[in-house]
C-alpha cells in the first residue's frame, strides 16, 4: 500500500464499487424484467480479486474469463453504457446485443470474454497467449477461472499444454468454493487447488487472500512479471466469496448459504476492507469516498438510461456475422 500514490488507491476503489453498484442495479433490472433471458451470473462479492489482478498488467495485455464477466469489462475500461446495453440485448451492446450477459468481449481493450461453457475458454487463453509467444510480442494474459472448471478435461489440457510450450499466461482459480449448487469437497479431492500447478510443472504461486486487494496485487503482479520474462505460465488460487446465487434464477442460495453469506458479508466485504485501510492511511477521506460513489451510481444511471434508450437490433443484425458468404 505505502508505495502505491492515492490516485491509484482512490481508482482501485472506484473500480470495486462501480462494479458492486452496475451488478446491484442489473440485479434490480432482471427483477423487474427489463434485463431478460435464463442467464445472468453476478461479480458482487469478488471485486478485490478482479482489480487486484488487473492492476497488474497493462492496456497491451490479455484478459479473458468466463461468464462472471460484467466486472472484468468494467475494470479493463470498457464503458457501462454498451455492457448494459449488452445486458438488456440491445443494438449498442458490446455484441450488438446478440451475446448478452456472458459474452461482454472489446477486441480495443483486449478483453476476449465472456465464456459461457465452463472451461471452454481456457483453451482459447493458452491460444492469445501462444500468439504473443510466437509473434514475439511481450505480453501477458491473464485467464480466471472457476474451482468448478478446475475439474474439467478443457483445464488440464490447456494448463499441461502452457506448460510445455512455457507460454506468458496467469491462471488465477477464483475459488469462492462453490460451483452452481455443489461444494467444492463434494467434487474435488485436492481442495487446495494451486498444487495442481505441481502436475504440470509450472510455477505455483499459491494460495492468496483473494478478499484484499493488495495481497492480490502482489502476487500477481510477481506472476505476470514471470511470464512476461519467458519463465511460463503460474497458477494462482484466490480465495473468494460470491454474495449471489450461481445466477439470478437461483433464488433459495440466500437462505441454503445464510450462515457463511452473512459472515463473508460482514467481517470480508472487499470494498469494506478497502475503505477501512484508506481511512487508516488519509486524514478526512470519507467526503472523496463519498464523493466517488455519487460518481459510480450517476454512471451507473446513464449507462441504465443508454441501454432502456437503445434500439433492439433488427432482422438484419441479427442475421449478420452467423454465416461467412465465400
Ligand atoms: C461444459 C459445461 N458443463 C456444465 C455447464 C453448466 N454450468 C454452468 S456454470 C457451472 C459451474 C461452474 O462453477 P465454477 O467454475 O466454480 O464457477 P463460478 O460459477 O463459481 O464462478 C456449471 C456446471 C456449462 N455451462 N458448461
Amino acid at each position: 500500500m505505502a508505495r502505491l500514490t492515492k490516485e491509484t488507491l482512490l481508482d482501485w476503489y472506484r473500480q470495486m464499487v462501480l462494479i458492486r453498484q452496475f451488478e446491484t442495479r442489473c440485479d434490480e433490472l432482471y427483477q423487474n424484467k427489463t434485463i431478460t433471458g435464463v442467464y445472468m451470473h453476478l461479480y458482487s462479492g469478488h471485486e478485490a480479486t478482479g482489480v487486484g489482478a488487473l492492476a497488474a498488467l497493462g492496456p497491451e495485455d490479455h484478459v479473458i474469463t468466463a461468464y462472471r464477466d460484467h466486472g472484468h469489462a468494467l475494470i479493463r475500461g470498457v464503458h457501462p453504457n454498451p455492457i448494459m446495453a449488452e445486458m438488456m440485448g440491445k443494438k449498442t451492446g458490446v455484441s450488438g446485443g446478440k451475446g448478452g450477459s456472458m459474452h461482454i468481449a472489446s477486441r480495443q481493450h483486449n478483453m476476449w470474454g465472456g465464456y459461457a461453457i465452463v472451461g471452454g475458454h481456457l483453451p482459447l487463453a493458452a491460444g492469445i497467449a501462444f500468439a504473443s509467444q510466437y509473434n514475439d510480442r511481450p505480453e501477458v494474459t491473464i485467464s480466471f477461472i472457476g474451482d468448478g472448471a478446475s475439474n474439467n478435461g478443457y483445464f488440464h489440457e490447456a494448463l499441461n499444454m502452457s506448460g510445455v510450450w512455457k507460454l506468458p499466461v496467469v491462471w488465477i482459480i477464483e475459488n469462492n468454493f462453490v460451483a452452481m449448487g455443489t461444494r467444492i469437497e463434494d467434487s474435488t479431492a485436492q481442495t487446495e487447488l494451486h498444487n495442481r500447478a505441481i502436475g504440470y510443472g509450472i510455477r505455483d504461486g499459491g494460495r492468496i487472500d483473494g478478499q484484499d486487494v493488495f495481497a492480490v496485487y502482489d502476487s500477481v503482479s510477481e506472476a505476470v512479471k514471470y511470464a512476461r520474462e519467458g519463465n511460463g505460465p503460474v497458477l494462482i488460487e484466490s480465495i473468494t466469496y460470491r454474495y449471489k446465487g450461481h445466477g439470478v434464477s437461483d433464488k433459495t442460495y440466500d437462505k441454503r448459504f445464510a450462515d457463511e453469506l452473512a459472515e463473508w458479508r460482514d467481517n470480508k466485504d472487499p470494498i469494506e476492507l478497502l475503505r477501512r485501510q484508506l481511512q487508516k492511511k488519509f486524514k478526512n477521506i470519507d467526503p472523496e469516498l463519498a464523493k466517488i460513489d455519487a460518481a459510480c451510481q450517476a454512471a451507473v444511471d446513464e449507462a441504465t438510461e443508454y441501454a432502456i434508450n437503445s434500439p433492439d437490433p433488427t432482422y438484419e443484425d441479427l442475421i449478420s456475422n452467423v454465416y461467412v458468404e465465400e
